[in-house]
């Protein structure tokens, strides 16, 4: 099947029962952010039926704006699916970053390193095109599907059981919606994690004492590729999403309000921490701001019976690394292919998906906790001292990797992306 044809037709004119009406897909997929999106199309092409179901309106999904920076096996994978064209268009191929301290600003070239390179391509695009891609294709997205509940997980114990999600779409009517697979691409916050039976699932987690306050401007960037800062005040970092359109951040506290951000305030804070000799950043109208809070987290399985999750339903990193939706991304290549396998008579990869997946994910989860420890500033929750300490080891530190040849070739080989993992 090419990307032309529709697909996610799952039967749609199902048998009414006395507790509601029974449909059936192939696979069940949960959430319409960028992992379920994603995982939607590449089935599709491979003849598989699905169906999305998303609890939020589709103005909200379209309108949440979040990750910035796509690894090189990313773009590869949305080219290899034709689900690049926007992409093509309007990313932003770069080369490297700088990484500064002091006011001193030293670039890491990736290419010359690698030769990879990464594409500043707004998650809000991304979500954009793979909605509209689905409404092209006259997909089975449903927004608007309230109380999900994924049930008869443990049917692949039982041979010939299917697992099923109950929900209720957005004429009230409740769905039993039978399957062979559920897949959780629901996020940190959604219900598929919580299906797991107790016991068989622990989590692994680190929540920062920091958090980051994100601006859109509408300013040209002043940077032809990302700045991350540490500074005295805090970590500061200069990105963009278009030639037009600037993405900023700044370290602040997780219980600061956004209300004590003023725009003033915001770009003072901003010249201050990016600032160097000789640059200028050159300030615009702030069209959005929000603080985000952070947190590393890791689930200790993906999979249970029928259940698979991915994305940031079964891990969440900090994001000075850029890895969360690149994690999501590389989650669903794996699953895409192990779904398609089984269908074609193997079940390997759908048995090895989640140690695979876990595998690759713990050395994003190393690489994301080092970056964000190595660039902001720890607050004194032991001492002044321990504070001032922690500050001059991570200047050494910064000073080791903008100085070594074999410190900035590993920071490149992560950053620009490890490759993904092969289901068989
Ligand atoms: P999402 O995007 O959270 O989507 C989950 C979807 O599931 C829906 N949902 C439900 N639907 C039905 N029933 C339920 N019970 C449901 N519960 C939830 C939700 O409404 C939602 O639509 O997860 P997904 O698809 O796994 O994608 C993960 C990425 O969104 C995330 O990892 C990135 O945004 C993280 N991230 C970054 N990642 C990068 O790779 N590069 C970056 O540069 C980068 N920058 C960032 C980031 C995240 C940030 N924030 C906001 C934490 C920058 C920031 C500021
Ligand atoms: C972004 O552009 O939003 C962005 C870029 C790099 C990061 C995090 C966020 O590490």
């Amino acid at each position: 099947m090419t990307s032309d044809e529709s697909h996610g037709q799952s039967t749609e004119a199902g048998e009414s029962t006395a507790t509601g009406v029974r449909q059936s897909t192939q696979v069940a997929i949960i959430g319409a952010g960028p992992a379920g999106l994603l995982l939607g199309h590449i089935l599709g092409q491979a003849g598989i039926d699905y169906r999305i179901l998303e609890a939020r309106d589709k103005d909200y999904v379209l309108g949440r704006i979040r990750a910035g920076v796509l690894e090189q096996d990313s773009v590869d994978l949305l080219g290899k699916y034709g689900l690049d064209a926007d992409l093509k268009t309007n990313g932003l191929t770069h080369h490297g970053i700088y990484l500064q301290h002091e006011g001193e600003r030293h670039h890491i070239d990736f290419a010359e390193l690698t030769g990879r390179t990464v594409t500043v391509y707004g998650q809000q695009a991304l979500v954009h095109h793979l909605v509209a891609e689905h409404e092209r294709l006259g997909s089975q997205l449903i927004f608007e599907a309230t109380d999900v509940q994924p049930t008869k997980i443990e049917s692949a114990q039982i041979d010939g059981e299917r697992a099923s999600v109950a929900y209720t779409a957005p004429n009230g009517e409740r769905i039993t919606l039978d399957c062979d697979y559920i897949i959780g691409a629901d996020g940190y916050h959604g219900v598929c994690r919580r299906t797991f039976p107790e016991g068989t699932l622990e989590v692994a987690e680190r929540v920062y004492d920091f958090a980051w306050l994100g601006i859109l401007a509408d300013v040209a960037p002043s940077t032809d590729d990302l700045i991350y800062a540490l500074h005295r005040d805090g970590f500061a970092m200069h990105s963009m999403r278009s030639t037009t359109v600037s993405r900023l951040y700044l370290q602040v506290s997780p219980d600061d309000d956004i209300a004590n951000w003023s725009d003033e305030r915001i770009w003072e804070a901003l010249q201050t921490r990016l600032g160097t000799e000789g640059w200028t950043l050159t300030e615009g109208p702030i069209t959005e701001k929000s603080i985000l809070p952070m947190r590393s987290f890791v689930v200790s399985t993906l999979n249970y019976g029928r259940l698979y999750l991915v994305g940031d339903a079964g891990h969440i990193v900090p994001p000075t690394g850029a890895k969360g939706l690149n994690s999501a991304i590389a989650d669903v290549a794996l699953l895409a292919e192990a779904l398609q396998a089984h269908y074609a008579g193997d079940d390997t990869g759908l048995e090895q998906y989640s140690d695979k997946a876990l595998d690759r994910q713990w050395k994003v989860q190393h690489f994301s906790q080092w970056m964000t420890d190595m660039l902001h500033v720890h607050p004194a929750d032991g001492s002044a001292e321990q504070s001032a300490f922690d500050f001059q080891r991570q200047l050494g530190q910064i000073r080791y990797v903008t100085s070594s040849h074999a410190a900035q070739v590993s920071l490149a080989e992560q950053y620009a992306g490890l490759p993904f993992v092969d289901a068989r």
